[in-house]
């Protein structure tokens, strides 16, 4: 016969086990059961375009990489990494792990010049908390791409050597379509440029003609693949899951608000300069301190 206290333990346990299995709210309203979502299918690189990002800015403080004057970003940054599934939904907030910002303290430099919050708001993050960009990136998005990583040194490090390693402003400017305030360019040519860059097509995101978002797609290996699956989207590109016109532009970056102390931008100049990135076979690379 099962003595009382053994009853009790029992049910305490099934109500450990329950909590922490239940559901928890995560950002946007989605609502994820953690440690119940389904291995993602593939990884979105989302990519900001500054130069439509940073019009929209009407403050200015140091953690905004819209406000750096001439050390502003003029080529497409990163926004984040993101497992997705082919039927067009994510997961969210995987797990309970908090980010930790000395993880990846050797990586801050790099991250501050390519990965840069476009605004001074902080971010919320998957446990009802605020926080740097990276945070919500991570917590987010990174906690999802288990198995592929493991953990948030891996998650943002990769994401800088994929982005090096299609580059797709280098791609653009090549093939024409460099920054302008008064050119529009067609979606269509754009999108070409990337297919015969990556042998992958890309999909945008625009806010009212100009590019704000270009999303790169990869196999979990991080070979290039579409970033929509069975869609017409090679017939029919233009009309194909974007949200951008038949003509685009690409706005170059206007300076913005007061220009920063000439000491924080000195200081910021040395921070860059102390970045060596050096590519290693298999793309790879280091950042020294
Ligand atoms: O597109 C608006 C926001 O939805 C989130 N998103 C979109 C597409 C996708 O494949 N995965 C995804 O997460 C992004 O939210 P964020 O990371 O910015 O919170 C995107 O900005």
């Amino acid at each position: 016969m099962v003595s009382l206290r053994t009853k009790m333990n029992l049910f305490l346990e099934i109500l450990i086990l329950l909590m922490s299995s239940c559901c928890v709210p995560a950002i946007n309203g989605r609502i994820v059961e953690a440690g119940k979502q389904r291995e993602f299918d593939y990884f979105a690189l989302a990519l900001q375009w500054p130069g439509t990002f940073c019009r929209k800015t009407r403050h200015c403080c140091s953690s905004n990489g819209c406000c750096r004057g001439s050390n502003a970003p003029t080529e497409f940054t990163i926004h984040g990494l993101w497992p997705d599934y082919n039927d067009g939904t994510w997961p969210a907030c995987c797990t309970g792990s908090n980010f930790d910002v000395k993880e990846i303290s050797t990586l801050r430099d790099a991250l501050e010049k390519y990965w840069p919050s476009l605004s001074c708001s902080s971010s919320s993050t998957c446990h009802g908390g605020k926080g740097l960009f990276w945070a919500h990136e991570w917590e987010k998005h990174g906690t999802c791409s288990f198995p592929v990583f493991r953990d948030e040194y891996s998650y943002f490090l990769t994401t800088l050597n994929v982005y090096f390693k299609y580059n797709v402003t280098k791609v653009l400017n090549e093939a024409g379509y460099v920054p302008s305030n008064s050119e529009k360019y067609p979606l269509g040519g754009i999108i070409s440029a990337i297919q015969n860059a990556f042998q992958a097509t890309p999909s945008l995101i625009c806010s009212g003609d100009a590019v704000q978002e270009l999303r790169l797609c990869f196999y979990k290996d991080f070979k290039p693949r579409d970033c929509v699956i069975g869609s017409s989207i090679q017939n029919d590109m233009v009309t194909a899951k974007s949200s951008c016109p038949k003509y685009v532009s690409l706005p170059a970056y206007a300076s913005l608000g007061k220009p920063l102390s000439p000491s924080f931008l000195l200081g910021r100049r040395c921070m860059i300069a102390k970045v060596s990135i050096s590519y290693l076979q298999g793309g790879y690379f280091d950042v020294q301190n």
